[in-house]
């Protein structure tokens, strides 16, 4: 039997079809336009049942007892147990001292709703993604310059430029559409440090020094305004702040940012009339701006180039989305306003959406670690492992052992799992019902469905929110039966159902595809035009035009120690097998990428007297870790990239040992975990 369904083992939400027999995954197939030969192929869900039936799965909910060793227990002993420690918190400490901390798993999907819902009928307010170091943070920007985040049109597009994004490794479907794009003709330009597969296939190739994004953008608007390649009829009518942009832009002329960034100025002329000439061209941005310090003003100045350059809300430009319509369930109106998150250093951040919520997830660390603002004492970790993903590991480790109470919802014993006092059992996506907001956000609803019966004792998340929602004498907040019923009612203003979803698996479209919306409404920003110069952030105290200051220090982690730590380290390249800390136990994926490395150039290497396959050691000023070397051209020489991920397995490989939180952004709390100055040694010699 064959069903379709939604791919969740990693963020890009692939449709796929899931073939069944007997009641068991056999394997599952992504949906595509394009023959089988022609689709990019996709390791993790070739391997899908065997992460699925990993023997090394959780199976029953977990409890640690005074002799720290697990024991089993039913649902009801463990949520009982949640519902009353959580309860005698919120007596002793307030609600606000629990918070429940997201990972990425399930972020897209509603069950994010669910969990904020519960926690705000609780009473606190802390409800905290990973989106500071993920997208979220870019998202911001495009929010404060034209009202959403834009998608790409590579199928129309003439040109397509791909900013810190490498989708051949993670999201095939987005691939495949680049590589028929470049078949018939459009011009491809990458900005990248890293020499990717896209950056060899690429027209023009920038291999940018990691972090100055910033600086190239700016440089790149300047030289759109000085050669008048900008679209003068949108600049005039639909644009705020241009003179103050220009003015701003004037200090990062092409000649002085190509020195700084070991660029040539010819090649950035070049990428900057390739992209701003195109009759239609797009921007593909990525994670490559994510997780530096400058993430804010970095992508708002790469959105003003959409702008500028009249590529917004145009076919082959960057689509302004139009969101499925569809009830807010969660309950923010019920929050108590003299009781602030832990977040609330970040105001802007935690509000520039209606429904993203908290995403400043270092905050948690301090609350617990520093009572800054508060102290926090119990904590909910669901689809995420933040002993290994989260920023300077070893802090991160002492908070989550200094909590008072842990509970861990997970497919796996994690490294935070090990940490908990109660681990609940979650199921795959294969084996729950779910909406997923990467639809939600362009006016089409597809369904997650189910499609095997959960694994042992699992239960999907949802059904563990619900449950935790009823123990706490929230029941009038969670009275759907089902997960069905809970979709119905959060889809009734588009008139959808499961039932009508189920009939349609390519998905329902709410809202006809539609281009220069702003020509009727203008802009959702507070003066209805794209805001190059902002008066929500003037009024914030922060720059108004992005760097107006005309800055050009070193945006790096550890930049002030870099005599000692003279390399650059570029963190976070994702393997086509793994997503982040998981699956690095499952043996058909580890057949193809058995181990972790740290990519030298040769000129490195060579002053370093290290050979290919050594052992080495990669230090900062935070700690150290090692693995082998592997020579290769793929970075600059002063740059090194290290493998991402692998400190689920393999704690001396834990990248975010070396990772910096003590500076992050001011606007949305994000450290540089992407790049952070670092020395690599032989083990002999250090
Ligand atoms: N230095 C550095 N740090 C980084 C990054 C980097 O590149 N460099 N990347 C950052 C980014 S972009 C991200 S998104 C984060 C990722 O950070 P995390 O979200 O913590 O990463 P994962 O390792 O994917 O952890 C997800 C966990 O959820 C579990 N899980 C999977 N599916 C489900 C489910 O349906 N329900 C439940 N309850 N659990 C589930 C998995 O078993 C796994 O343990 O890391 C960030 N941290
Ligand atoms: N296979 C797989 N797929 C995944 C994931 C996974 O873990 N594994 N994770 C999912 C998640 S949560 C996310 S956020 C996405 C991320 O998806 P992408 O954005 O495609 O992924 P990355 O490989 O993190 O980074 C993109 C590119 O940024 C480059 N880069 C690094 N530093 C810089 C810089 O300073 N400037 C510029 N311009 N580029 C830089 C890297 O070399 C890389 O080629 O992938 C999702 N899909
Ligand atoms: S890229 Fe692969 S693992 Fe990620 S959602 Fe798509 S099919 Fe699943
Ligand atoms: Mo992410």
């Amino acid at each position: 039997m064959k069903i379709d369904t939604q791919c969740r083992l990693c963020s890009s939400c692939c449709p796929v079809t899931a073939e069944i027999h007997e009641g068991r995954l056999i394997g599952v197939e992504r949906r595509s336009r394009l023959s089988p030969q022609e689709r990019w192929p996709c390791p993790k869900l070739a391997a899908a049942a065997d992460i699925v039936y990993s023997p090394q799965r959780l199976r029953q909910p977990l409890i640690r007892q005074d002799n720290n060793v697990y024991r089993q227990a039913s649902w009801d002993e463990a949520l009982d147990l949640i519902a009353t420690r959580l309860s005698d918190y919120r007596q002793c400490h307030g609600a606000e001292s629990v918070a429940w901390l997201r990972g990425m798993a399930a972020d897209w999907g509603t069950p994010w709703d669910y969990a904020v819902r519960l926690m705000h009928a609780f009473g606190s307010p802390n409800v905290i993604g990973n989106g500071s170091v993920c997208h979220v943070a870019r998202e911001m920007a495009h929010n404060y310059t034209y009202g959403a985040m834009t998608i790409p049109q590579v199928a129309d597009s003439d040109c397509i430029l791909i900013w810190g994004k490498n989708d051949q490794h993670t999201n095939p479907p987005a691939f495949d559409a680049i590589v028929q794009a470049k078949k018939r003709g459009a011009k491809l330009i990458v900005i990248d440090p890293v020499r990717t597969g896209l950056a060899a296939m690429a027209d023009i190739w920038l291999q940018i020094k990691p972090a100055h994004d910033g600086f190239l953008a700016m440089a790149m608007l300047n030289e759109i305004i000085r050669n008048g390649w900008f679209d003068e009829d949108f600049v005039n009518h639909w644009t705020h702040g241009f003179d103050e942009l220009a003015r701003a832009a004037d200090g990062y002329r092409i000649e002085k940012i190509a020195r700084l960034l070991n660029l040539q100025a010819a090649d950035i002329h070049a990428a900057t009339q390739l992209y701003a000439c195109s009759e239609k061209a797009c921007i593909i941005d990525g994670n490559g701006l994510d997780m530096q310090l400058e993430v804010f003003d970095a992508t708002r100045a790469v959105a003003m180039l959409r702008a500028v350059t009249g590529n917004l809300d145009r076919p082959g430009g960057d689509l302004l989305p139009h969101p499925v319509p569809s009830r807010n369930i969660q309950l923010r109106e019920r929050l108590d306003p003299t009781k602030p998150p832990v977040t609330c250093n970040h105001h802007l951040f935690n509000n520039f959406h209606h429904n993203w919520g908290l995403h400043a997830q270092s905050c948690v660390v301090d609350a617990i670690l520093d009572q800054r603002p508060y102290a926090l004492k119990a904590l909910v970790v669901q689809s995420g492992n933040p002993a290994v993903t989260m920023t300077d590991s070893r802090r991160v480790r002492q908070a989550l052992e200094q909590v008072d109470f842990l509970v861990v919802i997970d497919l796996f014993m994690t490294r935070t799992a090990r940490l908990a006092d109660v681990v609940l059992p979650a199921c795959s996506c294969f084996e729950k019902t779910q909406l997923n907001r990467a639809y939600l956000r362009n006016g089409l609803v597809m369904l997650q469905d189910k499609v095997i019966e959960p694994l042992a004792a699992s239960w999907p998340d949802w059904k563990i929110v619900f449950e935790l929602g009823r123990r706490l004498g929230l029941g009038q907040d969670f009275p759907w039966l089902d997960v069905e019923e809970a979709i119905d009612y959060q889809l009734q203003p588009a008139g959808i159902t499961v039932e009508h979803l189920r009939r349609h698996p390519e998905g329902l479209r709410t809202t006809p595809l539609a281009f220069e919306k702003y020509l009727a409404r203008g802009f959702a920003t507070p003066s209805g035009k794209v805001e190059l110069a902002s008066r929500r952030l003037q009024e914030a105290g922060l720059a108004t035009v992005p760097f107006s200051d005309g800055r050009l220090q070193n945006p790096i982690s550890f930049a002030e120690q870099k005599a000692d730590y003279p390399l650059i380290g570029i963190s976070g390249a994702r393997s086509p097998f793994f997503t982040h800390s998981q699956f690095h136990q499952i043996p058909v994926l580890l057949e193809k990428e058995p181990g972790a490395s740290v990519d030298l150039h040769p000129v490195d290497a060579a002053a370093l007297g290290i050979v290919e396959g050594e052992l080495v050691k990669v230090a900062s000023p935070r700690g150290q870790i090692t693995m082998p070397a592997r020579i290769r051209k793929v970075v600059q020489p002063g740059s090194v990239r290290i493998a991402w991920g692998w400190g689920e397995t393999d704690p001396t490989a834990n990248l975010n040992e070396l990772t910096d939180d003590s500076r992050r952004n001011p606007v949305t709390g994000t450290p540089g975990n992407r790049s952070f100055m670092c020395r690599v040694g032989r083990i002999q010699s250090q």
